[in-house]
């Protein structure tokens, strides 16, 4: 069940009733490297995670519109909880990346507890973001997380990251294969390059909030 539930509800005048959501502010709130040094206003996150490299700090980006987030020409240099107040109203939340081979031993075995304990401890955390390549649908690393969501009833949402790399009318077996693989009845398609998705997850995001 969505962890929702014991959380206040938002002010949603803040919100446009069906279009995309009008984003009056972001403001780059900190970097954690622990889920207790995370704000203590009690205001909603909606944490964003995935394979390091598969699109989160771009997909933040398209979501706001602008350059909000960091997109790094190396894979797995965010090693960080990241949080973006938006509207005053919640935080999207970027997460470190897993699944990059070249991180140090130490970075590596730090990711697991740092990325658990915020998860499961982190009371105002709302949803996941999972984001999935559009092209993988045999990662067991994507599995694995969806399956440790799954196992905390972590409320999660599926993002294709990188649609444009599959033209439009080809993308079916690709979306039906992410399905079965990892369990989703529903994905939601984006391309931080073509601009794709934005306002569909906009809507998933009001609906949780
Ligand atoms: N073609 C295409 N490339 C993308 C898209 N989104 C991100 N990229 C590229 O993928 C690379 C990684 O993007 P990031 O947004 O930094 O990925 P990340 O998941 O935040 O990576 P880490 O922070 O290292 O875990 C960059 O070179 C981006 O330009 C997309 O929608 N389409
Ligand atoms: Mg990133």
């Amino acid at each position: 069940m969505p962890r929702l539930r014991h959380l206040k509800p938002l002010n949603t005048t803040i919100f446009e009733t069906k279009s995309t959501m009008n984003i009056r502010s972001i403001e780059y709130l900190k970097a954690a490297s622990r889920w207790q040094d995370g704000p203590k206003d009690g205001l909603p996150e909606i944490a964003v995670i995935g394979r390091s490299n598969v699109g989160k700090s771009s997909f933040i980006n398209l979501l706001t519109g602008r350059k909000t987030a960091h997109v790094a020409k190396t894979p797995g240099k965010t090693q960080l909880i990241q949080y973006f107040l938006i509207n005053h109203a919640f935080y999207l939340v970027d997460l470190p990346g897993y699944g990059y081979a070249k991180v140090g031993k130490e970075t590596k075995k730090a990711w697991g507890p740092m990325v658990d304990a915020y998860m499961t401890k982190r009371e105002t955390l709302c949803a996941v973001a999972l984001l999935i390549d559009i092209r993988r649908s045999d990662s067991p690393l994507d599995l694995q997380m969806r399956e440790w969501l799954a196992y905390h009833q972590i409320l999660t949402c599926c993002i294709v990251t990188k649609g444009d790399k599959i033209a439009k009318g080809k993308r079916k077996p690709y979306l039906d294969a992410i399905k079965s693989a990892y369990g989703f009845e529903k994905l939601t398609v984006t391309s931080s390059l073509k601009k794709e998705g934005k306002s569909a997850v906009w809507k998933k995001i009001e609906a949780i909030l």
